[in-house]
């Protein structure tokens, strides 16, 4: 009988080598667990990585957008803005991957293909894009919320003659758009911070707006020195703070409800959130996502703010969001607006003339055809499952992921899911992830995990899977908790409802204090809801 070269044995594969599978290979490496990360990248830091378009920043304030499992690492590393910028933040990916030497256990330009649970063996056998083939114990998705992109199914778009480019999937190389005549398609968080960069150089550009979008201004700046020094000098409080906010962030939080109080205070409250910049803005009262009428005189203050910087009222009134306000993820700009006064920028309704097709030389909409050297796509992602769901991931019963989620995602605490063993999702759907600060809610995941498999390791343990049981109560419960807030009310990737096809289900669980105490809770009582063998 002629055998195959035998797989590589690990005790652990992560899939991804951004922030989630940088530290989740520190954590294994520490409990002495032979560990590899597979990256597709060339390079590490995921979202980071990828998305390099023109103004991509991060909009958590850097400071707290940043690990804090090594003090030393968290006090010598200078942030040199308020908002980090795309560049920095690989910067600090990269720094994190050299200073804790965990280069020599990354395997870039690896694709994971497969995935399968042999019970026989209590073990994943992984094979790669490259025809290699691992064993594993343990398998662990580290592959980022927001990293398969959306590419719309437009007609006719191989067929462009001129550039194309996915904001998601950004050359390394400098694009130049000067002279150009560009189109971006999309008005989220990558349009919106892109598109007032690509105005200052292009000859004209085109905006195709289907949804317009909220924005806050981000009043970015170079990051205070004495602001810093007073972090620093208690880190780990400033952490802990955060940590008991309802989104994991330091968003100031309001008791108040948006109607306890009279009009002029709640604009003054609103007016004051808006000087400051950036997502805070949703934590002006406690109330705005769970009472439509309190969310309306958010929308108010904010259609007004548009109206005030936009000078033709027509595109003032085309800019102007009619969903709830944080029903689609809150924007945070730098002269987004603003942008609109330009005279070579033109923003399209494509709600009420819809995009038909891609031509050889630009893009036709219902009513008209546009002219265009260069399409930006900032379409966004297949969000929360997308990357999961690329990869043949079969449990010991041959089920794939793919068919367990076929109605949309079900998992416990977004950690696990039952019917594939040994098998863990950093930031999976079913918790904060999304609706939370996401390093802090890396760090609380993958040491959860480590924590997890070092009970298991420690007591010679080889499977561990979650109930079904567990599982649907949870489920059930992150639905109930979706359902109290106005989230489902609009059409937002949080509901997988930018995707064509993908099962309408509200995918993060809201509030990051609870969830923690659920998840310490599961684990000081032994892991419940999972079977442990
Ligand atoms: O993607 P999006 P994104 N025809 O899905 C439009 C994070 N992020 O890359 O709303 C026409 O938000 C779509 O229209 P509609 C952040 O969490 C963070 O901008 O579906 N239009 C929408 O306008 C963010 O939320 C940062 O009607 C089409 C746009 O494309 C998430 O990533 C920065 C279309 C997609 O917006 C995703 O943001 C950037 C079609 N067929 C991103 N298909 C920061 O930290 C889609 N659209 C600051």
């Amino acid at each position: 009988m002629v055998s195959g070269p035998q797989p590589v044995a690990l005790d652990v594969a992560i899939v991804g080598a951004g922030f989630a599978g940088l530290f989740g290979l520190h954590r294994m490496r520490g409990l002495g667990l032979r560990t590899r990360v597979f990256e597709r990248g060339a390079g590490v830091g995921g979202t980071w990585y990828w998305n390099r378009y023109p103004g991509a920043r991060c909009d958590i304030e850097s400071l707290e957008y940043s690990y804090q499992f090594s003090e030393e690492l968290q006090q010598e590393w200078h942030w040199t803005e308020r908002f980090a910028t795309q560049p920095e933040i690989l910067r600090y990916a990269e720094h994190v991957a050299e200073r804790f030497d965990l280069m020599r256990d990354i395997q870039l330009e690896t694709s994971i293909d497969r995935a399968a649970f042999d019970d026989a063996t209590a073990s994943w056998s992984v094979t790669t894009d490259r025809g290699e083939s691992f064993s594993a114990r343990y398998l662990i998705l580290a592959t980022g919320c927001l990293s398969s992109t959306n590419l719309p199914d437009f007609e006719g778009l191989a067929d462009f003659a001129g550039e194309t480019y996915h904001t998601g999937r950004w050359p390394h190389d400098p694009v130049d758009f000067r002279g150009k005549r560009v189109g971006v398609v999309g008005t989220g968080s990558s349009a919106i911070q892109s598109i007032p960069l690509i105005a200052q150089d292009a000859a004209s550009l085109h905006v195709f707006q289907r949804t317009a979008n909220y924005s806050i201004p981000a009043h970015n700046a170079p990051l205070d020195p004495e602001h810093e020094a007073r972090v620093k000098a208690d880190y780990r409080g400033f952490r802990a703070h955060n940590a008991q906010l309802p989104f994991g962030a330091g968003f100031a939080p309001n008791e108040q409800g948006a109607l306890e109080v009279s009009q002029a205070e709640r604009d003054a409250e609103y007016e004051s959130r808006w000087q400051t910049g950036g997502l805070g803005f949703l934590s002006a009262y406690a109330d705005l996502l769970f009472d439509a009428e309190a969310n309306r005189t958010a929308g108010e203050f904010l259609r007004r703010k548009i109206h005030e910087i936009v000078r033709d009222p027509e595109v003032a009134a085309l800019l102007s969001p009619d969903q709830v306000v944080g029903c689609k993820r809150l924007c945070v700009d730098t002269g987004y607006f603003d942008t609109f006064n330009r005279e070579n920028v033109t923003l399209v309704d494509v709600r009420s003339a819809p995009i038909r097709r891609i031509t050889k030389t630009g893009l036709e909409t219902a009513d008209a055809h546009y002219d265009l050297d260069m399409l930006v796509l900032a379409t966004g992602f297949d969000a929360m499952t997308g990357s999961a769901l690329r990869i043949d991931i079969r449990g010991p019963s041959g089920q794939t992921l793919g068919e367990k989620w076929a109605e949309g995602p079900r998992t416990y605490l977004g950690l696990a899911t039952s019917g594939f063993p040994n098998f863990f999702t950093v930031t999976g759907p079913g918790s904060p992830s999304v609706l939370s600060n996401m390093i802090p809610s890396i760090e609380q995941h993958v040491n959860w995990i480590a924590d997890c498999i070092g009970h298991l390791e420690q007591r010679g343990l080889k499977r561990i899977e979650a109930t079904r049981e567990a599982e649907e109560s949870w489920v059930a419960h992150v639905n109930e908790v979706a359902d109290e807030t106005l989230y489902p009310s609009c059409n937002s990737w949080y509901l997988g409802a930018n995707v064509p096809g993908k099962p309408r289900v509200f995918m993060p669980y809201l509030g990051f204090p609870p969830y923690v105490e659920k998840c310490d809770e599961v684990a000081s009582n032994g892991y419940e809801g999972f079977l442990l063998s």
